[in-house]
């Protein structure tokens, strides 16, 4: 019966905005991509999320138009080894954040669709267990940023 699809069309167009409206939940900051040594084809990525909402929000997914794959990892170091293991989600405490950075979560760029020196941006969105969205962009660099 196709003349069902409009209608269900016109009831998601309605619900959209509805979601939208509430605002941002995360915010995003020390976003940067640390730039591949030469013959590396997989780039390390970090940021802090800050919780602004009273209710625990868990990171589900990173994704990125420029990898074909992006993995969320947490690196440990067990008897003086360092190494890495991919986690499928990481949670943010109400009111909280959770920092990305060397020695502890980053995710794992890999299969980029080009070549990425310092001074190029990336996009990456973040998605979280309420539905919301965050897109972001991350410098590639050679070093941290300044705190
Ligand atoms: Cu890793």
């Amino acid at each position: 019966m196709p003349r069902r699809l409009p209608v269900l069309l016109l009831l998601l167009a309605a619900f959209v905005p509805a979601a939208r409206g509430e605002g941002p939940s995360v915010r995003a900051g020390h976003v940067w991509i640390r730039q591949a040594p030469p013959g590396v084809s997989v780039l390390a990525g970090y940021f802090s999320i800050e919780n602004l909402t009273d209710k625990p929000l868990t990171l589900t997914s990173v994704k990125s138009p420029d990898f074909g794959t992006v993995e969320m990892h947490e690196s440990v170091s067990q008897g003086g080894t360092e190494s890495m293991r991919q986690v499928g989600e990481v949670d943010i405490p109400a009111l909280g954040s959770v920092e990305f950075k060397p020695g502890g979560y980053h995710v794992m760029l890999m299969q980029p669709k080009k070549n990425l020196f310092a001074g190029d941006m990336v996009s990456l969105t973040l998605a979280f267990s309420d539905g919301s969205e965050l897109a972001i962009l991350a410098p590639v660099r050679r070093d941290p940023p300044q705190r």
